[in-house]
């Protein structure tokens, strides 16, 4: 077992001491997420959380909110931006927090590194303990900003989602080798809250197997990307609880013409049970996901404790 490997399946002991560790916030400005890579993609999913559990939100990469935010929310200084970053090191979201806090916004930030650059630039600091074997690809410290994020916009997180996700991780693990023997067109479909969470599926699946991937809002794909399906692919569908019927229906589609489905939450070719609410279901997947990355890269023999092209912080 490689250590990216290890560490996808050690991550719950580290779940369960953040539960509880952060109280939410009382602030009442628009939330605005910024982060880069994983992080973005955790940004988003945060963000639709935010909306759905009564705030205001939106979610915004860190260059574009340090370089322009004005063109994602006219009324930018009087924000709180959530700056969300493993390392507390990316160039971006350090300089979007640092131009945030000086033009008059509220900083929060959350990472796994209390004495990053980030949480010395931040007016809330909401860290937590990661594992010490994490590498270069981002796996527990994404589920543990998902989970403190969820938590500061008020979700509480019972201890039974951590036994959720594990049982999750370890379903799909156990009839990976099948499913994706012979696929090498990955999609990701996901709406609302798991839009973040199915791009950041697609991202894991890219920088670990580097194969070529993306995500949609599912119903979007019948608008053109739906062309591609063929027996090559392999399609990962997380059920949304209120968008079940239509979403199963796409999913039929896509069998006929050729797609292997994993159902995360709803029917497939293999069916897997979330066995949550939407409201958690981004952070009970995200191990399972993480998996999958791993086990594509596996059947190619590609390291991933060693990614190509990539680094564990990007500085410009
Ligand atoms: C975010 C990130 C990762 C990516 C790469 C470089 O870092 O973009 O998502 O996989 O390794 O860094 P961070 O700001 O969360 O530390």
């Amino acid at each position: 077992m490689n250590t990216t490997e290890k560490v996808i399946f050690e991550q719950f002991p580290y779940w369960e001491q953040a539960i509880g560790s952060n109280s939410a916030t009382d602030r009442a400005e628009l939330l605005v997420f910024v982060g880069c890579g994983t992080s973005f993609n955790l940004a988003l999913s945060l963000a639709a959380y935010s909306n759905m559990a009564g705030h205001k939100a939106i979610a915004v990469p860190g260059a574009e909110w340090q370089n322009r935010p004005h063109a994602f929310w006219p009324d930018w200084r009087n924000t709180h931006v959530v700056a969300l970053s493993r390392s507390g090191e990316t160039t971006e979201t350090v300089a979007a927090a640092r131009a945030s806090r000086a033009s008059g916004a509220f900083v929060t930030a959350i990472t796994v590194e209390p004495a990053s650059s980030l949480a010395k630039n931040c007016d809330r600091l909401i860290a937590a303990e990661t594992h010490p074997d994490e590498g270069i690809v981002m796996t527990v410290s994404a589920s543990l900003m998902v989970l403190l994020g969820l938590q500061m916009i008020g979700q509480e997180i019972p201890s039974s989602t951590v036994d959720h996700a594990g049982r999750l991780v370890g379903a799909l693990d156990a009839i990976l080798p099948e499913v994706i023997a012979g696929r090498s067109h990955f999609v990701f479909l996901g709406g609302g809250p798991l839009f973040g969470i199915a791009l950041e599926g697609a991202l894991k699946l890219m920088e670990m197997s580097q194969i070529m991937t993306q995500a949609f809002h599912p119903l979007e794909y019948r608008h053109g990307p739906i062309s591609l399906v063929d027996n090559n692919t392999a399609v990962v569908m997380l059920y949304s609880s209120d968008q079940e019927e239509a979403e199963a229906k796409l999913v039929d589609e896509l069998r006929e013409k050729g797609a292997i489905v994993i159902g995360i939450g709803g029917p497939g070719d293999v069916e897997l049970a979330v066995d949550v609410d939407l409201s958690l279901a981004g952070l009970v997947v995200l191990p399972a996901l993480q998996i999958l990355g791993e086990r594509a890269a596996q059947a190619r023999q590609i390291d991933t404790v060693s990614p190509r092209h990539l680094t564990k912080v990007v500085k410009l």
